[in-house]
């Protein structure tokens, strides 16, 4: 096989517009490299760019073709979607599937010499609206109407965090492969363990005879040569283990296809020896979901993924490894591929293997009714056999779902059989068929199928939404008692870094027409101002606004995960909505479009932390404190203290607690031993604090082991605003690669904010009893900007 690269640059013609762009490229990429376009994330220029891509637009250049006898096939990994191809002049095929791979055999249409490809991609949006017109299905109100017509990624029709950005276009590699051999149609890697042992096959297949050679080498560099589809046993097999509870050995297996003892075609994989089960048996609490990695049952924590960019040539490896990273250093173990997106590049297995995050990946179905007729049904048998055949191998690849939301979505649905034919027999079929070692779930939330209640919470994984979308306080959460938490999420705004880079500064408030361009979720501006209105006082000017926005989605988030390892063992996972943005702008992302940390990502790094100790109080803010009603009623101030060990280890240790008021000063105080066997919990003793003054003390604890902090954190008895917290004086101090903050107080939320520069920092946004704390910058140059630091004190 010889492959010919046809990347590289291309000429676009359609529309008015005329230019020259790099491929794997689109129609945004292609006029934004020529400034033919302006940047469609910057203030309202999205309705422009939404105009642009009602045109067609077609993609050409010219390659040299030398005849030596051979077919030559044209491949393309994925186009942008509704396309058709023509090879000198002719049509070749038409496409309608970015999510799919295609090759045709196009040697009668080439002649030797200069020869032309041309690929002519019409409107997104007016195929959709066409099939809307002939057949009504109801999708996400934010996207454009009938977009679940077209298997092209949901979002970049819109959606509540991201803008309506059609674009078309090459977004895969295209090549063409002269066939002037055999070829390796497919590599399937199984493994089998049993009491420690573990036996590899690597079955490859061939479209002619040739004979193949198959290499294991081990993470020590160890090599094996296997033979096609027969087993073989690992010698002292290194087992992959999520981030956490292990490492991350991978093992290599090249198949090479030999003729005449030369290779002609090769395939290079990269695999982690582990079993990775979903476990759904019945308990004493319902039904538990819970991943089995080596027969070791792990509480998933982790996140959402989304998109990382509109603009999908702008996505790479670097900055995907980047995000990925991000979560490792704040414990992650798993990472949920949200449905309304795209299949993720190769790269980003790769690095979930490295980095030990198990995938719970949704397939690109996510809030709407995908018409199930038979060509479509075809059409999604062919996507997913091309995607679950390209990324089976992946060690981090622990469950599949068939859509997002969308068993729930169609509780009142006509459409109800074509849901079941899709999710329920046909990827089901593809999966049974690619890699029936991949557990299946036919929808998250999942209910078992058949529509039996998606929304139950003793069993399969759950989206809860009543914190946020239903409007009720935080507290709420800690009445439910979910198997698998995988979403529930709440809002905030990017920093002002992030915000300058698409308004003026006359745009910097959050009702201006350019910020709620950016805010696509209809009613969030009014949740974020009535969740204030809970918990702070009146923030006086944007900056101090959009930092309390980052603490109310920080305490939210906390407040649930915190309560959900506490119920370790009936709970088993908890994945936050969402991790990353697409655009800049307000979303649930805890890492916003710039890669830059909100306050969540910093609490999640302790929130997360494999050894956690949390408070579960009672107090004045339990429940929505409505000043006038509340006080009057009688509360409880108690607190709860509660060790998580999520390690291999025995946590042995003691608890310190105190009773503080506002100068952090202790008024009473107290320590319990702490003994907690590995993957357990324990609940310590109640402490009451009888008619403490909520508005003026506060608790502190930490859980100390050999001698040192390994959990630690405060709690208000009441909201936040009815605190009277003293000015703590806060001052900054850098030394190399070290920052001391210094409080004269207690200072809630201690926010070191660099305003000119970007650093990342070992702990960020923490609370202080007062005292010093030294923090190491782990990315960026403190010396090279202007710090500044806040705390809750400053909202006001
Ligand atoms: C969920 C997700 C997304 C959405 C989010 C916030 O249910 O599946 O569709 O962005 O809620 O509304």
């Amino acid at each position: 096989m010889i492959k010919f690269d046809l990347g590289g640059i291309w000429h676009m013609e359609g529309n008015g517009y005329s230019c020259e762009g790099t491929v794997p490229g689109s129609v945004y990429s292609f006029l934004l490299s020529q400034g033919m376009m302006k940047d469609p994330h910057y203030r309202m220029n999205e309705n422009d760019a939404l105009a642009i891509c009602d045109g067609e637009y077609t993609f050409s250049r010219t390659f040299e073709y030398v005849p030596h006898g051979y077919p030559m096939l044209l491949h393309c990994d994925g186009l942008d979607t509704v396309c058709a191809i023509q090879i000198n002049k002719m049509p070749l095929a038409q496409t309608d599937n970015m999510h799919r791979t295609y090759e045709w055999d196009i040697t009668s249409f080439l002649h030797s010499g200069k020869n032309e490809i041309s690929l002519t991609f019409s409107s997104a949006d007016a195929y959709i609206k066409a099939k809307q017109k002939m057949q009504h299905r109801a999708g996400s109100p934010e996207c454009l109407d009938g977009f679940s017509h077209l298997r092209k990624a949901h979002c970049m029709m819109g959606w509540d965090w991201g803008p309506r950005l059609p674009d078309a276009g090459i977004w895969r590699p295209i090549y063409l492969l002269e066939k002037n051999s055999a070829r390796l149609t497919d590599v399937r890697i199984t493994q089998r363990h049993d009491k420690g042992r573990v036996w590899i096959t690597v079955t490859a297949m061939v479209d002619a005879e040739a004979a193949c050679r198959i290499i294991l080498t081990s993470p020590d560099g160890n090599e094996h040569m296997l033979q096609n589809d027969v087993e073989f046993e690992v010698e002292r097999p290194q087992l992959w283990w999520p981030n956490g509870l292990g490492e991350q050995p991978l093992y290599t297996v090249e198949t090479n296809l030999l003729e005449n003892g030369i290779s002609v075609d090769k395939c290079v994989k990269k695999v982690g020896l582990r079993t990775l089960k979903l476990i759904q048996q019945d308990d004493e609490w319902g039904r538990c979901f819970c991943h089995e990695v080596n027969g070791l049952r792990m509480f998933a924590m982790g996140a959402d993924y989304i998109p990382e960019d509109n603009i999908l040539s702008r996505c790479n490896r670097e900055r995907t490894k980047r995000l990925l990273e991000d979560c490792r250093l704040c414990h992650f173990n798993a990472i949920r591929v949200w449905g309304g997106g795209i299949y993720p590049e190769d790269w980003f297995f790769e690095l979930c293997d490295e980095f030990g995050l198990v995938v719970f990946m949704d397939m690109m179905f996510a809030c709407c009714e995908v018409p199930g007729d038979e060509a479509m049904l075809q059409n999604i048998g062919a996507e997913a056999r091309d995607n679950l055949r390209r990324i089976r191998h992946h060690a981090c690849l622990g469950l599949i779902s068939g859509n997002n939301e969308i068993e729930a979505y169609y509780s009142g649905s006509g459409y109800r059989p074509e849901y079941t034919l899709i999710y329920e027999k046909c990827l089901p079929e593809a999966v049974a068929e690619v890699c029936p070692e991949i557990p299946y779930v036919s929808s998250s939330p999942s209910s078992g199928g058949n529509f039996d209640d998606p929304q139950a919470e003793d069993r399969g994984d759950q989206h809860y939404w009543s914190v946020w979308h239903g409007g009720k306080p935080f507290g709420e959460y800690r009445k439910h008692h979910f198997r698998y938490l995988s979403e529930f999420g709440f809002q905030s705004f990017p920093c002002e870094k992030t915000i300058a880079t698409f308004t003026e500064p006359e745009d910097r408030n959050i009702f201006s027409r350019v910020m709620e361009m950016h805010q696509r979720n209809g009613s969030a501006n009014g949740k974020i101002l009535q969740y204030l209105s809970d918990h702070f006082l009146y923030p006086k000017d944007f900056g101090t606004l959009i930092y309390t926005t980052q603490l109310l989605q920080a305490e939210a988030m906390r407040t649930a995960v915190e309560h959900l390892r506490r119920e370790r063992g009936r709970c088993m996972g908890t994945l936050f909505w969402q991790l990353n943005d697409i655009w800049p702008g307000a979303s649930w992302a805890s890492i916003d479009y710039f890669g830059r940390w909100k306050a969540l990502q910093y609490y999640a790094r302790r929130f997360f932390a494999p050894v956690l100790l949390s408070c579960n109080e009672t107090g004045e803010q339990t429940t929505r404190p409505i000043v006038t009603l509340e006080r009057t009623v009688d509360y409880t101030t108690t607190a709860q203290l509660c060790v998580t060990n999520d390690t291999r280890h025995p946590v042995i240790g003691v608890v310190r607690w105190a009773l503080r008021d506002e100068m952090a000063r202790i008024i009473r105080k107290g320590e319990m031993a702490v003994q907690c066997a590995p993957f357990s919990v324990q609940t310590l003793p109640l402490i009451d604090f009888q008619k403490t003054d909520v508005d003026h003390h506060y608790i502190s604890y930490e859980l100390v082991c050999k001698g040192q902090v390994l959990s630690e954190g405060t709690t208000l008895f009441t909201a936040e605003k009815y605190f009277v917290f003293a000015d703590p004086r806060l001052t900054l101090s850098v030394d190399g690669d070290r920052i001391t903050v210094t409080a004269q107080a207690y200072a809630k939320a201690v926010e070191i904010n660099a305003l000119d520069g970007d650093l990342l920092l070992s702990d960020n946004v923490f609370d202080m009893n007062a005292g010093s704390r030294t923090i190491k910058v782990l990315r960026g140059d403190p010396a090279a900007c202007t710090l500044r630091v806040r705390s809750v004190y400053d909202i006001r």
